[in-house]
């Protein structure tokens, strides 16, 4: 009964965290379209990733180049300028993130 218990628990928690998450976002993280996105510049310190994006209708954002935060700073390892990705992006605590993202094909 224990184990049962502890199972649903750990079920539930993820689904709660997204719910939590949709309050401030009415499109969901995972509901978020994909964009076509440029890395043009990586900054470690700043844990920031310089994009040239396309319209972002998640953010309501018209094509630019920002810096964007980004939900694991091991992307920042893995992205270099030059880089063409595909790309989720969502408001978190006043700044614009990049909440998931694929390499452009
Ligand atoms: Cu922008």
């Amino acid at each position: 009964m224990r184990l049962i218990l502890s199972l649903l628990l750990a079920l539930s928690l993820p689904t709660f965290a997204q719910h939590n998450h949709g309050a401030m976002q009415p499109a969901a993280a995972q509901a978020a379209p994909l964009s076509d996105g440029t890395v043009k510049k990586i900054d470690k310190a700043a844990g920031e990733v310089v994009i040239q994006h396309g319209q972002l209708d998640s953010i309501g954002m018209p094509p630019m180049t920002m810096a964007f935060g980004v939900a694991d700073k091991a992307w920042l390892n893995k992205l270099k300028p030059g880089d063409k990705i595909r790309f989720a992006a969502e408001m978190k605590g006043g700044n614009a993130i990049v909440s998931r993202y694929e390499m452009a094909k």
